[in-house]
């Protein structure tokens, strides 16, 4: 073989190679990741409230995968956010709380976020609004601005709802255009962004701060919950009454604010907090669908991976709490869809977790191994067929040592002291009968025990100041 062939065959194979390069770089999914602030179950396609109306999300969801029953690492953002973006639980780095940064943390010392390996991994990586809790990395993207938002000066001015120094937890409409709400400026941006042409495959990050309070929507989106005709959560009165210490103590944690139950009962404003918390998700939904919208017109329509998920659930006065901050559904439980190319229509109904988002995403879109071990699972084999065997539970913490270990059927919690509840969620949905102390419920508690994180880590430095 002469010199000259030889060259020739070596040009050959390197052409072939990078052609193979290039296809596999072709075949790598877009992803539109949405993230939503402080959403629970109600949403229509998770049936948690009957008026609520969410169309946009409704279609995601029959057009993919809705995971039915998945729940977060943790009830408060930061710490459900640090663990989603680094496939780390709570108990493992040490963040569980809203005042400690990522970057503060030992134990994620090195640790690749997930736009930050989206970046490393060939993809251009682009974002807007409420993705971490405080200021983005923006060195972990090509494309990240913050913008401000209108929205949050109305109850510095003049509080809406009736709750006295209710200040930033207030609720109600307000009167002003919905181009001035950061949701709708960051969900345009994105939908711009999706007529664009990208060289390389992009991953499109936008985080929606609504149903986060303050609740304000403009007022065309409380015209279809008049407070006369607003269905209120279904309540068990004496639900505190099988409580454990330690259970009693989270259902208390609300008084020290202005959002309590007391207060919402003696100014009758129960009414219109669930008002504001349905027009508020339904103002995200118009947030959904524009985006939705948008991509279905663009080129990348059939080559972007959807995926939407929430940080956490709410509470709106199931036992008489308000907001997060708890290990019961109200508060675990979150929407998750994933839609897109070749994944399958369906609903998905066995436990996953946010923590699983890392190592799916690594794995559906080739990227590079994180020096941090993910602690969740890939979801592919339910991505593939949603009725497949998943033996796995999903766990929430909140603070340390403080754990839920939710099954297909059972809702088991065990706190730092020592205290236990067990629900039956299949049979009571409203975990309204804790069985924790029932005999014949000892061998299942014991197996769900058994699954309790092994970790519970120092709490990482707090920086009240920063993030
Ligand atoms: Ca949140
Ligand atoms: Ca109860």
């Amino acid at each position: 073989m002469s010199w000259m062939h030889v060259m020739v065959l070596a040009a050959l194979g390197l052409g072939m190679m990078l052609g193979q390069a290039q296809a596999a770089e072709v075949k790598r999914p877009n992803v539109l990741f949405i993230a939503i602030d402080d959403l629970n179950d109600w949403v229509g396609c998770l049936g948690g409230h009957p008026q609520v109306s969410t169309p946009n999300i409704d279609r995601l969801a029959k057009r993919g995968v809705l995971f039915s029953n998945a729940h977060c690492q943790a009830p408060i953002c930061n710490p459900s956010r640090v663990s989603l973006l680094t496939g780390v639980r709570p108990s493992t780095s040490g963040v569980y709380d809203l005042n400690q940064p990522l970057r503060s943390a030992p134990a994620l010392e090195g640790a690749v976020t997930l736009p930050a390996n989206f970046k490393a991994s060939g993809y251009h990586v682009l974002g807007r609004g409420k993705i971490y809790h405080g200021k983005p990395y923006t060195d972990e993207w090509h494309d990240f601005e913050v913008k401000p938002d209108a929205r949050n000066k109305q109850f510095r001015v003049k509080p809406i709802s009736r709750l006295p120094k209710i200040r930033v937890r207030d609720f109600g409409p307000i009167d002003l255009p919905e181009e001035q709400f950061g949701d709708v400026i960051n969900a345009r941006w994105a939908a711009e962004a999706l007529q664009r042409d990208f060289v390389k495959p992009f991953f499109m990050a936008v985080g929606i701060r609504l149903p986060h309070v303050p609740l304000y929507a403009p007022k065309k989106y409380f015209e279809r919950h008049p407070k006369s005709g607003v269905m209120l959560p279904r309540i068990k009165p004496d639900d505190l009454a099988d409580l454990p210490p330690a259970g009693l103590e989270i259902t208390r944690y609300m008084d020290k604010t202005p959002l309590n139950h007391r207060a919402v009962l003696k100014t009758k404003s129960w009414h219109e907090a669930v008002a504001a918390y349905l027009a508020c998700t339904e103002f995200v939904d118009r947030c959904v669908g524009l985006m939705l919208d948008s991509l279905d017109k663009s080129a990348h329509a059939k080559d972007t991976l959807v995926v939407l998920w929430s940080d956490h659930g709410w509470h709106l006065g199931e036992k008489r709490l308000w907001a997060k901050r708890s290990l019961w559904e109200e508060s675990t439980r979150v929407p998750l869809i994933f839609a897109g190319p070749g994944l399958p229509k369906g609903q998905c109904s066995r436990p996953v977790q946010l923590l699983d988002l890392y190592p799916t995403l690594a794995e559906l879109c080739r990227l590079a191994k994180p020096p941090q071990a993910l602690e969740g699972r890939s979801l592919l084999p339910l991505l593939r067929m949603p009725s497949a065997p998943w033996p796995h539970p999903a766990i929430t913490t909140f603070q340390r040592n403080n754990h839920a270990i939710r099954t297909e059927r059972w809702r088991y919690i065990r706190y730092a002291n020592g205290d236990e509840e067990l629900y039956d969620c299949a049979a009571d949905p409203h975990e309204w009968d804790n069985l924790a102390a029932q005999p014949e419920h000892r061998e299942v508690i014991a197996q769900l025990r058994r699954q309790l994180p092994k970790m519970n880590a120092a709490a990482a430095p707090v920086r009240s100041a920063a993030r």
